[in-house]
């Protein structure tokens, strides 16, 4: 009976894996995906790439070199990782307080739940020309909204790319950062998950270059610090790689790669997730538009080693 059930098992993954066609967001450029299990479903948080509209220039918008441009979040949910509901906007630049309403802010996005509320944390172009970028915050009571997004960004997250991790505990961590000078840091976050709480404190001590997009996740008692580094210039993709510690504050030690670089897309910045029973590595890709700013989510099956090490993840690309 035991046999039936791990060969139907089997039979399940593989198919799921044949059906699943990269990239798996088509209606939109989508980047940057975290993935959660939320009421039995599987939930993407992504970020939106879209097009420079020169309109935004007579509006005080100043292009910036690097050319990723978003304005808008959506948010998806699949049962199967093969139909995928967009669910819409679920928070727009021009809706957040304290954030300049046109041109290129928001770029990566996370989102955690605690207590049945889901926090939503997302970096914007802060009118106040306090920084390049700074994070804020919505809160929502569904995973697919509606979000209320907070008054003010979050004092002393300055920078981009949060990965908002809880640990079983309940303590709540905030890991951020990315791009030249602004480097890894962690710091834990207060109970209502509002506002940063001791001391921030940077993540230095990995031997390969970090670059951004960190994503933290526990398994079988290890935190799993995973991060796009390791950057070719030229012509090639981040690498991502990972380090395992025994506290979500470190020391975290290298382990290697999970995913290669690959062509020419610039950036990847991915998510792990388990669903039913199987791991999966969501990152992203050029593969429809062939250009790094206009990018397409993808998902691939991850798989552990008995010891607790991660094999690497081949991409499926179109
Ligand atoms: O999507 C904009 C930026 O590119 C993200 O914040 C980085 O992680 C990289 O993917």
């Amino acid at each position: 009976m035991k046999k039936y059930g791990l060969m139907l098992l089997l039979f399940f993954s593989i198919s799921m894996q044949l059906l699943a066609q990269n990239p798996i967001i088509t209606n939109i450029y989508t980047a940057d995906p975290t993935a959660r299990v939320y009421n039995g479903k599987l939930y993407i948080y992504p970020s939106h790439d879209v097009p420079w509209n020169p309109e935004w220039e007579k509006l005080g918008a100043v292009k910036e070199g690097h050319g990723h441009v978003m304005t808008d979040y959506h948010a998806f949910s699949t049962t199967d990782l093969v139909n995928y509901t967009d669910h819409g906007v679920i928070v727009a630049q021009k809706d957040v307080p304290w954030g300049s309403k046109v041109g290129y802010g928001m770029w990566a996005p996370c989102i955690t739940e605690k207590e049945g509320k889901y926090y939503y944390y997302f970096p914007n172009t802060p009118a106040d020309k306090s920084g390049f970028r700074q994070i804020g915050l919505a809160t929502a009571t569904q995973p697919e909204g509606p979000f209320t997004i907070e008054p003010n960004y979050i004092e002393g997250l300055k920078g981009i790319d949060p990965n908002p991790f809880i640990d079983d505990d309940g303590q709540a961590y905030m890991y951020w950062g990315g791009g030249k000078g602004n480097s890894l840091k962690v710091v834990k976050l207060t109970a209502d998950m509002k506002a940063i709480e001791g001391e921030t404190m940077a993540i230095e001590n990995l031997p390969q270059e970090y670059k951004e997009g960190p994503f933290v996740f526990k398994r079988n008692g290890l935190y799993y610090l995973t991060f796009p580094h390791n950057k070719d210039t030229k012509n090639s993709t981040e690498e991502i790689g990972y380090a395992i510690g025994k506290h979500p504050l470190g020391p975290f030690e290298f382990k290697g790669t999970i995913m290669d670089r690959f062509e020419d897309c610039w950036t990847n910045h991915h998510s792990i997730v388990e669903y039913k029973k199987q791991w999966y590595m969501f990152y992203h890709h050029n593969d429809i538009s062939k250009v790094g700013n206009l990018r397409s989510v993808a998902v691939d099956s991850l798989f552990f080693e008995a010891d607790g090490s991660i094999r690497k993840v081949i991409p499926t690309l179109r």
